[in-house]
């Protein structure tokens, strides 16, 4: 995946009077205004309340320019994650396509480690597929061929936390917001054989009472599914994934609330689990 520093894309003219969305400083405003949202643990307004007709083009604009924010602090990208991979969160949003977003190093909590909640604004948790890319992945390919290039499977959680009140937005709102990305966790991986498992059921605990239940297939019917999309999005970025790139597939089940001082554990069936302590 290549590391932008500055949000390429051709500039548009207005139109219906909105301001010029698309020209770098409409776009590196935009991706400031987010990123400082999320330093200061605060929400701010829809970028779609000024630019009505934002479009998704300029929105991944928007993305790929705070992520070049966070690149200047020293991060490093470190793979994707997918955004609105079950049915029925497409059907929610009115859209038939999957989302991404991309994911630093300052954003991975080591397995069994403490993640403090008190600098986030509403965060949520939820139980995902991770894949550890081995061959370089990008194009349309189908999931057979998208498996070819894994080279791990495990269980994982992500957590989200929307810059935008009450989790409301629109699609290229939340494009542009990175997907919701905040922080997410790996278990251990395990060899890419164990792939074929498109139905591992799986549970999510907080403080040893299940919170939430679901399987694998959940994410497009079979989280290959999501990589095969990764890889077409990673294409239409010009950023293939790389060799040692993470995808997050998506969730199994809905997020839930992630308060301070909870014990989340993540099992999935065949690839064990993943915890992760809030303060
Ligand atoms: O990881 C996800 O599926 C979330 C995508 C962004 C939408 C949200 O914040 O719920
Ligand atoms: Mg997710």
């Amino acid at each position: 995946m290549s590391r932008p520093t500055t949000p390429p894309g051709p500039t548009r003219p207005d139109s219906l009077g909105a301001p010029d969305m698309t020209d770098d400083a409409s776009v590196a405003a935009f991706a400031r205004t987010l990123d400082e949202a999320a330093r200061s643990s605060a929400t701010t307004g829809l970028l779609t309340a000024d630019v009505p007709d934002l479009t998704l083009d300029a929105a991944y604009r928007v993305q790929r320019a705070g992520i070049a924010r966070r690149l200047a602090r020293g991060e490093t990208v470190i793979g994707a994650k997918m955004g609105f991979t079950s049915r029925a969160k497409m059907a929610q949003m009115g859209i038939d396509d999957v989302i991404w977003g991309l994911l630093t190093d300052a954003m991975q909590v080591e397995d069994g480690a403490t993640l403090d909640t008190s600098a986030l604004i509403h965060p949520r948790i939820e139980p995902e597929i991770a894949f550890l890319i081995g061959e370089p992945l990008s194009g349309r390919v189908s999931p057979a061929a998208a498996v070819r290039a894994v080279a791990g499977i495990a269980v994982a959680y992500e957590v989200i936390d929307s810059r935008y009140a009450d989790f409301r937005f629109t699609l290229p709102d939340v494009v542009a917001d990175n997907a919701s990305a905040c922080a997410f966790g790996i278990g251990p991986w395990h060899a890419p054989d164990r792939v074929a498992g498109e139905n591992l059921g799986m549970v999510m605990e907080v403080d040893g009472r299940t919170v939430a239940t679901g399987s694998s297939a959940a994410i497009l019917g079979n989280p290959v599914r999501s990589l095969a999309a990764a890889a077409r999005l990673a294409e239409g970025a010009g950023s293939p994934l790389r060799p040692g790139d993470i995808v997050l597939a998506g969730a199994a089940t809905a997020a839930v609330p992630l308060t301070p001082g909870a014990h989340v554990r993540v099992v999935a069936a065949e690839l064990g689990r993943v915890e992760v302590t809030t303060r």
